[in-house]
């Protein structure tokens, strides 16, 4: 087995980003073998459960209420309808659900205890179940965790330094906190980035060195291709060619071994071909269904039929990580506490994150 490590340095990562290709691909498929099987890739359907309308300005996001997009918003789903597209997720082979809400953090309410019954309800229909809520205390952390969540999504995106050129109302530090609220529960840790944003290969390096730093490192990491949607701040950012995604993919399934790591927004841009080469290179996870939050990806059956022709097996539930128990609300032993943390809010100008909110102005 190689030795997981927690000692990464930017230039050391670099290096290998930039590797002959036919070597890079080798090394992270042989690392790839060592720890995992090459034929079972994990498939999780994402459900936006609270669309648009969120408060933050992240320069990618169609959901931020500043910018002028083309989206639907909804307010919080009933845990019947989430009920129901859990059932339909199951149906056509996912092992996890990931609700995404369009929140900057949670807070304590009766919505919060509405997204902890349909993580109770996910669970008892034996599915994993995956939240992406925005920063949390601790306190929330175990909230969730009791209600039977197995894993938590919180993104650090880029590397510090390139996270202050896309938002300003937030700080990294905040998404290392969230991290480690949910580390001290047994809910396991989903983070990963964005790469398509106008950031360097430094700043690719150096996210993964964010990542690698964590102990024990995540065991999901997500690696998104910008999906770039009209009235962000980032509509003019050209897609990134196959080969930087096979090359991020394939350095982070090397210094992230153990980790599942998953390819997500950005593969209706992909071939077959070049989803296949991300799989050799070592991404063994994928979120399925015609949707993500609110941008298209490929159709299931589509997607099934890239697994039959690739040889590929979607993964049963809970094979990593024994399910949790659900406990009742009636039974729980943690409280809401209300509390008011202080996040940060930076507030620093983007300028074309100024830009994009005068043009939704100016639409109104
Ligand atoms: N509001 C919560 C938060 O920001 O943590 C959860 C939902 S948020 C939409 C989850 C993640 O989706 C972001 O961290 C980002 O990595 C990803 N994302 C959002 N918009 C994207 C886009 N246009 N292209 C690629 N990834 C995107
Ligand atoms: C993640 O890393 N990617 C997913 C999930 N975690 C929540 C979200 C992708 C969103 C793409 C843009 C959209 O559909 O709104
Ligand atoms: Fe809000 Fe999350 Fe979108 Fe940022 S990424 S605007 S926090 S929904």
């Amino acid at each position: 087995m190689s030795e997981v490590r927690h000692n990464w340095t930017k230039e050391e990562i670099l290096d290998i980003y930039n590797k002959p290709l036919m070597e890079l691909l080798y090394e992270a498929a042989t690392i790839h073998r060592k720890h995992h099987d090459p034929n079972t890739v994990q498939v999780s359907t994402l459900l936006s459960i609270k669309t648009g309308g969120c408060p933050e300005d992240c320069g990618y996001c169609p959901q931020a209420a500043r910018y002028h997009t083309d989206i639907e918003g909804n307010d919080l789903m009933t845990v019947q309808q989430v009920k129901a597209q859990a059932l339909r997720a199951k149906s056509s082979g996912s092992s996890r659900v990931c609700m995404g809400a369009a929140w900057r953090n949670v807070k304590d309410g009766p919505e919060f205890d509405q997204v902890l019954e349909m993580v109770r309800t996910i669970n008892k229909l034996d599915m994993e179940v995956c939240c992406t809520l925005g920063m949390v205390t601790e306190n929330q952390a175990q909230r969730l965790a009791e209600a039977g969540l197995y894993a938590y999504n919180h993104n650090l995106d880029s590397s510090e330094e390139y996270y202050k050129e896309v938002i300003s109302t937030r700080g990294f530090e905040d998404r290392l906190e969230t991290i480690d609220n949910v580390r001290k529960t047994n809910v396991t840790v989903c983070s990963g980035g964005i790469i398509g944003m106008g950031e360097k290969e430094e700043d690719r390096a150096g996210m993964l060195v964010a990542l690698t730093t964590l102990n024990p490192q995540p065991e999901s990491v997500p690696i998104n291709a910008l999906v770039a949607v009209d009235g962000t701040p980032l509509e003019e950012q050209e897609p990134i060619s196959i080969w930087d995604m096979v090359r991020m993919v394939a350095t982070t399934r090397i210094v992230l071994p153990e980790t599942q790591v998953r390819l997500s927004a950005g593969r209706t841009q992909m071939t077959r071909e070049g989803q296949a080469m991300c799989f050799f290179a070592g991404a063994n996870s994928i979120f399925a269904g015609d949707k993500l939050l609110t941008t298209p990806n490929p159709d299931v059956n589509e997607d099934m039929e890239m697994f039959k022709q690739l040889g590929l097996n979607p993964q049963k539930p809970f094979i990593k990580k024994m399910q949790p128990e659900t406990v009742e609300a009636s039974d729980s032993k943690y409280q809401a506490l209300g509390e008011k943390p202080k996040w940060s809010r930076p507030d620093h100008k983007i300028e074309r994150n100024e830009e994009a909110k005068q043009k939704a102005r100016a639409l109104k």
